[in-house]
């Protein structure tokens, strides 16, 4: 009987151990039919690795947000409800709306009703959207007027200076944005093209990312001729923020400096989209960095825009692989659009590739920010 159930137990067990290798093999084949198309593109600038590590499950701290009018509340239904499909369906993360006007209820009515994540309203107040003391509102409005017969946007528009302004060195300050470390700017009239499947956010934080972008371009220089020797200036007046900073080998200074760092190339991110770290704005270093450029006026007797003034702080903060390049977010704002190129795109995003300004030769700056990753 003992023998008997010695043969049976061993048989049992070898058709076990027979089904466990199957299993193992099966699971095998599994994975390497899944990871090789990742591995393929693993290092391929252009198509991004989307897997993110579990290492931890707790929420991120996140949201969306938005500086809007009350008279954009059509252009930014339009945008909200792209966002809602595109992604956040799937994650629910929270919306900030600020505006230097209490929005009114019609507003907040018509954007609650589009999602079910939690929608927050405030007012942005006269500190942070103001002129400071040390402006000289004459002389400010005598620029405004020299600007303006140059043709250049908004040349003469008091209110677009205090919005960049206020994009450059408030938003990420206003108690609404407390509860969070990662944001992702949104604005009214623009199209989001592509179906995101994955956690951005998450995505940021499990690869060390601070600074997200999709879109890179030549700002008017008549709208920042003193930056640049305003920025040196900094640097040379601020060694102890200097010293906490990479090195220009390591950072992206290339991606702005020319001439030997002595003048600006007019690179710089398009702002309108962003998904970045909050601790980069809220650090000591750039808001130093930001209290000396608003001290020289510049974002009222020129027209500095939120978009250099980020890009020139990121590129000398930031190391090179703490930039990201959202090839797969295919984003139309104004008459340029990123569309992503590749073919695994074409499922997931309704954007026509040969409208992809990524190469454009006179406007875009996404070679030279590819070149600054490689020097
Ligand atoms: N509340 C409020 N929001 C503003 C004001 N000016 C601009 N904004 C918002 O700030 C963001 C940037 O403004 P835009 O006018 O789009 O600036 P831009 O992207 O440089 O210019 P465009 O090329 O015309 O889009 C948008 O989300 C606007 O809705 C303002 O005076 N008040
Ligand atoms: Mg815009």
């Amino acid at each position: 009987m003992f023998t008997r159930l010695g043969l049976s137990l061993r048989s049992i067990r070898s058709k076990w151990l027979s089904i466990g290798c199957t299993l193992l093999g099966l699971m095998f084949v599994l994975t390497s039919l899944y990871i090789s198309p990742v591995n393929k593109y693993l290092h391929n600038l252009d198509t991004v690795k989307t897997t993110t590590t579990t290492s931890s499950s707790e929420p991120m701290r996140a949201c969306f947000v938005v500086l809007v009018r009350n008279s954009e509340l059509q252009g930014i239904k339009n945008t909200v409800i792209q966002i809602e499909q595109r992604f956040n369906k799937q994650f629910h993360y929270p919306y900030v709306f600020l505006n230097d006007d209490y929005f009114t209820e019609q507003f907040i009515q018509e954007i609650t009703a589009l999602t079910t994540a939690q929608v927050n309203f405030g007012k942005v107040d006269q500190q942070m959207w103001g002129y400071p003391s040390f402006i000289n509102q004459t002389h400010a409005a005598l620029q405004r007027a020299e600007l303006a017969t140059q043709g250049i946007p908004y040349a003469d528009s008091e209110s677009y200076r205090h919005m960049c302004r206020f994009q450059s060195g408030f938003f990420f300050r206003h108690p609404l944005l407390d509860p969070y470390d990662y944001y992702w700017r949104i604005e009214p009239d623009v199209d989001y093209h592509c179906d995101i499947d994955y956690d951005v956010f998450r995505f940021m934080k499990d690869n060390g990312k601070k600074y997200g972008f999709n879109i890179a371009f030549r700002e008017f220089l008549a709208t920042v001729p003193t930056l640049w020797q305003t920025v040196l200036d900094f640097k040379k007046s601020h060694p102890e923020v200097m010293k906490q900073l990479p090195s220009p080998e390591d950072s992206l200074w290339n991606f702005v400096a020319s001439d030997d760092g002595l003048s600006y190339n007019s690179c710089h991110f398009w702002t309108n989209f962003e998904i970045a770290s909050l601790d980069l704005w809220r650090s000591n270093e750039y808001l130093k960095y930001f209290n000396y450029l608003d001290r020289a006026g510049g974002f009222f007797y020129e027209r500095w825009g939120d978009a250099p003034v980020h890009s020139i702080a990121a590129a000398m903060m930031l190391k090179k692989d703490e930039f990201h390049f959202f090839n797969d977010i295919g984003y139309r704002h104004t008459a340029y659009t990123h569309c992503p190129t590749e073919p695994i795109y074409r499922d997931k995003c309704s954007c026509n590739p040969a409208d992809n300004f990524d190469y454009d030769p006179g406007l875009s700056c996404y070679s030279i920010f590819k070149d600054a990753l490689r020097r």
